[in-house]
């Protein structure tokens, strides 16, 4: 595989290794995208203050308003997330 499909098949077993541990096994419930920021991006949740960050960022992500979030509105923190990088 190239660098790039590397990449995708990554971002997509990260997200599949979080959503199957509690409720529908292809969306993220708040406690599972907490779990996943907290391994999976540590430097941003080590700069999120409070339980309140978390809550907001949910908010922010479930975009259908169904207290879940799908790969869909996981991918939009994963683009912004990237473009910031690349930005720097
Ligand atoms: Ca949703």
């Amino acid at each position: 595989m190239t660098e790039l499909e590397t990449a995708i098949c990554l971002i997509m077993n990260v997200f599949d290794k979080y959503s199957c541990t509690e409720g529908k096994k292809d969306t993220l419930t708040k406690g599972e995208l907490k779990t996943l920021m907290e391994k999976e991006l540590p430097e941003i949740m080590r700069k999120a203050k409070s339980k309140d960050d978390c809550d907001k960022l949910m908010k922010d992500l479930d975009d259908n308003g169904d207290d879940e979030v799908d790969f869909k509105e996981f991918l939009i923190l994963v683009s912004a997330l990237t473009f910031r990088a690349h930005s720097r």
